[in-house]
């Protein structure tokens, strides 16, 4: 009966999308295409090469493929900028607590990111080491809500997907964890998420018992 659970980065352990978004923000100002926070919603929990493609779409603006190679490019150095800035004061608020209990139970956890930035970015908070393993952007194909990143995380925990719970925050990512046949459980807009087999606005407030009666059924 053992479980274990598999942690989206961006938006359920840190905030990076703020980031994103001013490095977005930065580029489409440079394409004179009006971007704003509300847009940047769209690109939550989505690949780097798909997020340019939704920009592009918002401002009907099309590039060759080497000014697309081009722009990523910039782009990702623009918010590594502010990667690098990041400490562990940016952890979200229960992050720390549920790690901590999931450890004191004994019950293991992987990180399932489409970000490529993942394993810096845990390393920035200090939080790399934590994880049983790490699934990012760079070792899948297909990107989310294809379950690919949360199927390896399934066999880097050496469990069946059954015996997985997926924290996210994004459509996209209760749509993979579903595909996956996985547990999942959505943080943040309830009616956003309501895909999700379970819903918490953040970490903090997941049960005590929570991965108890998960256990049980
Ligand atoms: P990168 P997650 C996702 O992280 C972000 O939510 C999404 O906005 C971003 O485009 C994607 O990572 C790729 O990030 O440019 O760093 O490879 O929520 O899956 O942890
Ligand atoms: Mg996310």
């Amino acid at each position: 009966n053992t479980i274990g659970v598999i942690f989206d980065l961006d938006g359920v352990i840190v905030d990076t999308a703020k980031y994103h978004f001013l490095a977005w923000k930065n580029l489409a100002d440079d394409l004179h295409i009006e971007f704003t926070e509300t847009h940047n919603e769209l690109l939550k929990g989505v690949s780097r090469v798909r997020s340019l493609e939704i920009l592009l779409n918002i401002g009907n603006v099309t590039l060759s493929d080497d000014k697309k190679q081009a722009v990523l490019i910039s782009k990702n150095e623009d918010y590594l900028g502010y990667i690098k800035k990041m400490n562990a004061d940016e952890i979200l608020p229960g992050v720390k607590d549920l790690l901590n209990k999931l450890d004191s139970r004994g019950i293991k956890y992987v990180l399932g990111s489409a970000s490529k930035n993942a394993p810096l970015i845990l390393k920035q908070v200090g939080l790399l080491e934590r994880f049983e393993g790490i699934v990012d952007g760079n070792s899948v194909s297909k990107a989310k809500p294809d379950p690919e990143v949360f199927l390896i995380g399934a066999k880097k925990l050496n469990l069946k997907p059954e015996s997985c719970i997926v924290f996210e925050d994004a459509i996209a990512g209760i749509e993979a964890a579903n595909k996956a046949n996985m547990i999942s459980v959505g943080i943040g807009d309830e009616d956003t998420l309501n895909e999700a087999d379970f819903n918490f606005s953040n970490l903090t407030e997941i049960p005590n018992n929570f991965f108890e009666e998960l256990i049980k059924e």
